[in-house]
């Protein structure tokens, strides 16, 4: 397991997908114990580059990546200085954005590309958000365009990857999405 390590002895997970699609908001959620009823979403601002913080006792290193555009064109062009080292990448999409559906699609290939270059071995988990216990869809579920697109191309560079459908509505979904990928990893390392 020491290779999943980095110089601090810690996991590094990233999370990604473009801006609004519920990153931060996730993180808050995971980073407090108790149960908490949401009536609306909050309130948040839009994160400004890379913020990192901790979770799961510390030892798990989260960098939530800022999905603004600004953003995005940074990381993808000077990729070595986000990409190296990780050892989870959960990549966010937003159910609910119809519109920019088909640029959340082409921001995960690039993505993609460089994980598969920067850290091969690192596991991929998306998040279907947004998937609020009210939210009906009148046009075609997003998830299944979403994956439609890119099962091929995953295929072909034989990479499995996991999919959550997560909303911050349920505490549980959330949790569910990180147990079981990470804590189980947080584990070995005790
Ligand atoms: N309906 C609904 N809204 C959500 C959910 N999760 C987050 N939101 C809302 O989506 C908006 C954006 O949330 P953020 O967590 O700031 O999104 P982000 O991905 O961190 O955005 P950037 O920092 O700009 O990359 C906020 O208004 C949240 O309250 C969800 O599960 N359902
Ligand atoms: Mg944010």
């Amino acid at each position: 397991m020491s290779d999943l390590k980095n110089q601090e002895q810690k996991i590094k997970l990233v999370i990604l997908g473009l801006e609004n699609a519920g990153k931060t908001s996730i993180l808050d959620l995971l980073k407090q114990k108790t149960e908490v009823t949401l009536r609306k979403p909050p309130d948040m601002y839009p994160t400004k580059g890379v913020e990192r913080r901790s979770l799961f006792q510390g030892k798990i290193m989260v960098w939530d990546l800022g999905g603004q555009e600004v953003y995005r064109n940074d990381y993808l062009a000077n990729p070595e200085s986000y990409f190296k080292e990780i050892s989870f990448c959960y990549y966010v999409v937003d159910i609910q954005d119809y519109y920019r559906l088909a640029i959340s699609t082409m921001y995960f290939m690039g993505v993609f590309n460089l994980i598969k270059r920067y850290s091969p071995d690192a596991r991929i988990v998306l998040l279907f958000h947004k998937m609020d216990p009210d939210y009906n869809p009148s046009t075609r579920n997003l998830k299944e365009i979403f994956l439609e697109k890119i099962e091929p191309f995953m295929q072909n560079n034989d990479t499995s990857f996991m999919s959550y459908d997560t909303t911050i509505f349920d505490l549980n979904s959330i949790k569910t999405a990180f147990s079981k990928e990470v804590l189980q990893l947080a584990k070995l390392l005790d």
